[in-house]
């Protein structure tokens, strides 16, 4: 028998009493490893490491090894303040009288016309370049290869034999000390001998500064210049430069090699995203030179267990013995549950290495990994799902600070949403708006042909996270720092929503992500009055402005508006096929697959459907999701994981694990079905897209916990509570498990066990002190702690527990 502490995914650090110049094996032995036999041999197989910032792809090839770079500022093109076409409002009634007279093709051709901007959307992230390692071994027969990325300790490592000796390299991306740092060493002296370039594709020069350092300086463009130094320290052997501008090490025992990284990136929208300092990449490198490999790696594993500790999940023995590219392969069709818990700590581990605290953007739709200098979809932040996706799981995952970014950029925005609302609402519009995507240069403007563009939900959507993170850390002094941009949000639609036909209020123009309808008269469409998606958007966000208002105390008349409001929009409704609408007439086709579902938002990431208060909608729901089909993209399957969790049906939510966690190698953009998983464990859209990770992290978190459900409390009607639902859909085939460190609503930490299928206990403890209902099996149990207070719950409690009875 396997003991408990064994199976667990989650590590202490335990490399670090172990000796530091051996850097044998087993100081990358976790639980929490992803490793392979061989080598990569193509990108979507290496394996990534970052500190949030600054990352890199490691391939792991005995004799050429790169790392291939990223920083997450690294964007080309420059900012647009001239995105948005000028004077589009005038235009504004003409489109709603054509879609009001339900003339659509003329519509969206005329949206076409007026409605695009004048400036082309061609900003891209972009690789910042290679770091390659040619190293002379003592044999090209290669044997006892093995790598693997340890998710504990953030350690990517890689060991094989050569001749007489064993080779071991490990690299990691420090968050401590701000560079990502390579050890190689051999287990006999003078073995390490190799040639060392750092390049990009373009726009770089690469030049000595020092016998052991290069420096690699460049731009992307006209606003973004970078710099990139790579120091070698060095036991034994030496140093010399080559003519080509590489460094060579010759017959060293023991070398390290330091990489940092600073760019002119600012988030400072008046300031041009200028003024970010490049000489920090030569401090960097100067202190962490000054510091030995023991205690950079020691600082690393440290920051890194901080975070990643927090949360430990058991889903049964991990398979220690199969690499993991061969468990993915059988994953599907034969569900490991073990697998699917290590997958959902790597996105985990994705996230803390993707998204820091201080990160100048947030992690976008590769995380901050991602090769080229034009990538899919520019490797933008599409705000009508990914972008959004990609932040799902922080706080329920228990790793809030990495919400920051996020939060940040969304201030940034109220600026140039500013610009956008007036140019295309009219002069006095107030508030922000922003549409379908942004960039690191903060592009706000619906400009792009339907049915991308003239959607605009993406601001109301990205101001749900803003009040998500006060829900679950109840922190007012940040609630209050953030109300302003929530009001601006929610005053933009207060002043854009217009009566339908019915008198009810509805978003127009409007459209559904991407989809398209057929009319009654059978005409093919993108843009309505209506549909649905945007409507609950709005909804979502004047709930949360209101509570939030409430919740401080500070806007009493406002709020009184933001909620008739609110009470007036147009409610959900069911169709004839018993599906939940997408657009604002009954135009759904029963056959439609496409990936998007965006009118099911109320149920995830909404909460205005839910099986117990809302069951007919819930039905109408899941009719839409059984007509939508168990197929579509990475992002996709990992959204209908979440749905299926909200609806209660873990059964479900699994079938789509096992199709998302499906093996591919397909590099082709595919936009229907092919969703799946590379051999590194990065999602497929295809191609790479990260949300899939974290949505799938998202879902996990929803089958064994939810806290959206609020309830109003007679003694404080304004603070907001939170049913807290333990286990409200775990899989038959996840029996026996255990958790720990899943955060609720209402600032509540839980750690939870269950035998076949039923709650042993769970402790509950509160940071600030806090109230809500605990629900189980249908039993309520009334909780209230005292700030730093915990307390254990069995099944036997809940059984005992009052019901309560669902209503609609
Ligand atoms: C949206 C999606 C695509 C892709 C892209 C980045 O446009 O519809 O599937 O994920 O974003």
């Amino acid at each position: 028998m396997i003991p408990r502490f064994l199976t667990r995914i989650f590590t202490t650090a335990i490399g670090l009493s172990l000796s530091l110049t051996s850097l044998s094996m087993a100081e990358n032995e976790s639980n929490a490893l992803l490793w392979y036999r061989e080598p990569a041999d193509a990108w979507i197989k290496a394996l990534p490491i970052g500190n949030g910032r600054f990352g890199a792809m490691v391939f792991g090839q005995p004799e050429k090894e790169r790392l291939q770079l990223n920083d997450v500022t690294v964007w080309s093109g420059n900012p647009q303040p001239d995105a948005d076409r000028k004077d589009a409002w005038k235009d504004l009634p003409e489109l709603r009288h054509l879609i009001r007279e339900g003339k659509y093709d003329e519509a969206t051709r005329f949206a076409n016309s007026r409605f695009n901007g004048p400036a082309p959307y061609n900003s891209s992230y972009q690789t910042l370049g290679d770091l390659l390692i040619n190293f002379e071994l003592p044999d090209k027969n290669i044997s006892e290869y093995r790598r693997d990325l340890d998710l504990a300790q953030a350690l990517a490592g890689v060991s094989f034999r050569s001749g007489a000796a064993t080779f071991r390299r490990q690299a990691f991306a420090s968050a401590a000390d701000n560079v990502i740092v390579q050890r190689v060493v051999a287990d006999k002296k003078g073995m390490v001998t190799f040639n060392l370039a750092l390049n990009r594709v373009e726009r770089a020069t690469t030049r000595f500064v020092a016998p052991d350092t290069l420096v690699m300086t460049g731009n992307t463009g006209d606003t973004l210049g970078y710099e990139v130094h790579a120091r070698i320290l060095t036991k034994g052997g030496k140093i010399t430069g080559n003519p080509d501008g590489t460094l060579r090490v010759e017959k060293a025992d023991d070398v390290t090699i330091l990489l940092a990284c600073a760019t002119t990136f600012k988030l400072d929208y008046d300031g041009g995203y200028k003024g970010g300092d490049l000489s920090l990449a030569a401090k960097y490198i100067e202190a962490a030179s000054s510091k030995s490999y023991a205690d950079l790696r020691t600082a690393h594993i440290q920051n890194h267990a901080k975070y990643f500790n927090r949360l430990s999940i058991d889903l049964g023995k991990q398979d220690t013995e199969t690499p993991t590219d061969k468990r993915l392969a059988s994953y599907h069709g034969k569900p490991d549950p073990a697998f699917a818990a290590l997958f959902y700590q790597y996105g985990r581990y994705l996230l803390i290495s993707s998204s820091r605290p201080d990160n100048p953007l947030p992690s976008n739709s590769q995380g901050i990994w991602g090769d080229g200098l034009n990538m899919p979809w520019k490797c933008d932040y599409k705000s009508n799902i990914n972008y959004q996706m990609n932040y799902w799981p922080v706080e329920t995952a228990n790793l809030s600070e990495m919400h920051d970014p996020m939060l940040r950029m969304t201030a940034n925005l109220v600026k140039p949403g500013g610009k956008t609302a007036r140019a295309y609402f009219g002069p006095n519009t107030p508030g922000w708006v922003v549409a379908y995507t942004t960039n690191g240069w903060s592009w706000t403007s619906p400009g792009s042909s339907l049915p991308w563009g003239m959607w605009f939900g993406g601001s109301g959507w990205m101001c749900q996270h803003l009040w998500e993170h006060y829900a679950f850390t109840r922190d007012k002094e940040y609630l209050s720092s953030v109300y302003p941009t929530l009001k601006g949000a929610a005053e933009f639609w207060i002043s854009q929503l217009v009566e339908g036909k019915d008198g009810k209020l509805i978003t127009s123009p409007s459209s559904s992500p991407e989809n398209t309808f057929v009319s009654d008269q059978g005409v093919r469409g993108s843009i309505c009055e209506g549909a649905t998606m945007e409507k609950s958007i709005v909804w979502d966000l004047l709930t949360n402005t209101a509570q939030a208002a409430a919740v401080l105390g500070n806007d009493e008349d406002f709020r009184k508006k933001v909620e008739a409001t609110r009470d007036r929009i147009r409610p959900l409704q069911i169709g004839k096929h018993g599906q939940l609408m997408e657009w604002g007439e009954d135009w759904d086709d029963p056959k439609d697959q496409h990936r998007h579902v965006s009118h099911l938002f109320a149920l995830h990431p909404g909460h205005e459907i839910n099986p117990l208060t809302s069951p007919k909608l819930a039905e109408a729901a899941k009719v839409t999701l059984q007509q939508r089909g168990d197929d579509g993209t990475g992002w996709s399957l990992a959204w209908k994981i979440n749905f299926w969790a909200r609806l209660r049906d873990g059964d479900h939510a699994l079938k789509l694990m096992s199709n998302q966690l499906r093996y591919t190698e397909e590099l082709k953009t595919v936009m229907q079905g092919a969703g799946g998983t590379y051999p590194n464990l990065f999602d497929a859209h295809p191609p790479f897209q990260i949300d899939g990770n974290f949505g799938f992290v998202s879902g996990v978190n929803e089958l064994l916990l939810q806290s959206q459900d609020r309830y109003v409390d007679a003694d404080a009607p304004k603070e907001d509570r939170y049913y807290v639902d333990l286990l409200p859909a775990l899989p038959a085939e996840w029996a026996t498990g255990d958790i720990r460190g899943l955060r609720a609503r209402g600032g509540f930490t839980i750690d939870m066990s269950w035998k076949e299928g039923q709650l042993s206990t769970a402790t509950v403890r509160s940071v600030k002190g806090g109230i809500a209902k605990f629900r189980y099996s249908g039993g309520v149990l009334n909780l209230k702690l005292a700030p730093g207070q915990s307390i254990s719950l069995n099944k036997a409690q809940f059984l005992k527990a009052p019901k309560e009875t669902a209503t609609q």
